[in-house]
């Protein structure tokens, strides 16, 4: 059987491992179990921050891309938001994963390899390693700091994993340090990730995953479910303002990476649930007629004008079955909480894919 896996990037004339650091005696990856983790860095091109603030404040209607949110202040906001009383999102997955660990073992096959998408919560993907004790962890983020440093805690917290941690940006297609043969392939995607993604970019990126498991592949992905509009008023307008400070953190990382001169008072957080989109929508709008210096060019805002920040979609379970199936993988088993806000899928690549997309 051919593998569709690269163990490295697979342009023929580049001739460079991206296995930059290996077992023990590596500065970068010291520590106890620092042996089994394997670094493999595919350099993730970094966002061009001047060219899509400029181009999205340019747009008839301004609009500015969520992944801007995460710089270090941002992933900190972000962190705090997940322990709000009202965002519910992260402790009910929490919940699912702890209730429900054993099956979901049980249906992505114990000792199989385990590629996480964006290693985000360490606690999410503890409960997952301890239920399947998979052969290979293989976590994928952009962040290499967030990446090693969640490596190096997994490897002493589970002494016979061996990890092969790549550096990459899944949102576009990615090679991953995999060998030809390996069988039982696994993905994990927590979170509803996919649910800040517009569905054509979801079905993309789905198909691409399901590319690389290949045929019989199993993806464990969570999604969260649409709802009453007021718990989902509440999760993103929380009362200590930690999500309005997440979202004008993003004029704070303008202000000082493009020169910008937005005034933080000047604008407002606002969120809400687009029922015709099926989203959460979130805003930030000018409280006065106004213009604003960004990188040496200006922009004019009306007073109520906004600029869209994210999008958070909120699936229905058929709705998300009928995205997956578009993207090449069926439904198995679906697990949700007691008050039906959170659900966890487990989805089996239909058919033989094999193609590199
Ligand atoms: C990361 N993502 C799934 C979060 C969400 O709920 O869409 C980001 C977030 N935005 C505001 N609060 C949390």
């Amino acid at each position: 059987m051919t593998s569709i896996w690269a163990a490295r990037p697979l342009a023929d004339s580049d001739s460079t491992s991206p296995e930059t650091g290996v077992g023990p005696g590596s500065s970068d990856l010291g520590g106890r179990g620092a042996e089994r983790i394997r670094f493999y860095d595919y350099h993730p091109t970094p966002a061009d921050v001047r060219a899509e603030v400029l181009q999205g404040l340019a747009q008839p209607v301004k609009r500015l891309p969520p992944k801007l949110f995460y710089d270090r202040r941002g992933s900190q906001l972000f962190d705090a938001i997940t322990e709000l009383p009202e965002y519910y999102p992260t402790r009910t997955e929490i919940g699912i994963l702890r209730d429900h660990g054993s099956e979901m073992a049980d249906r992505l096959g114990r000792g199989s390899v385990l590629i996480e998408l964006g290693s985000g919560s360490s606690l999410k993907i503890q409960i997952l390693l301890s239920a399947l004790n998979p052969a290979v962890y293989v976590p994928v983020d952009i962040s290499k700091e967030h990446l090693l440093a969640s490596a190096r805690a997994l490897a002493e917290r589970f002494p016979d994993l061996s990890i092969r941690a790549a550096c990459a940006d899944y949102s576009t297609p990615f090679d991953l340090p995999l060998e030809p043969g390996w069988q039982n392939l696994a993905a994990f995607f927590p979170g509803s990730s996919i649910g800040n993604f517009d569905p054509d970019d979801a079905r993309r990126l789905l198909r691409r995953v399901a590319s690389r498991l290949g045929g019989g592949g199993r993806l464990l992905i969570g999604v969260d479910l649409r709802k009453d509009p007021a718990i989902l008023h509440a999760a993103y307008n929380d009362s200590q303002g930690v999500t309005a400070a997440f979202n004008l953190n993003l004029l704070v990382r303008i202000n000082r990476e493009l020169d910008g001169d937005f005034d933080l008072d000047a604008f407002e957080h606002q969120a809400y649930f687009n029922a015709r989109e099926s989203r959460v929508e979130m805003h930030l709008v000018s409280r006065v007629d106004q213009e604003v210096e960004v990188a040496g060019e200006v922009f004019g805002f009306r007073r109520g004008e906004s600029i869209h920040t994210e999008s958070s979609y909120k699936y229905g379970i058929a709705d998300f079955h009928s995205l997956a199936s578009d993207a090449g993988f069926a439904s198995e088993q679906v697990w949700m909480d007691q008050e039906q806000r959170f659900t966890v899928h487990c989805l089996r690549v239909a058919g033989t894919w094999s193609q590199r997309l």
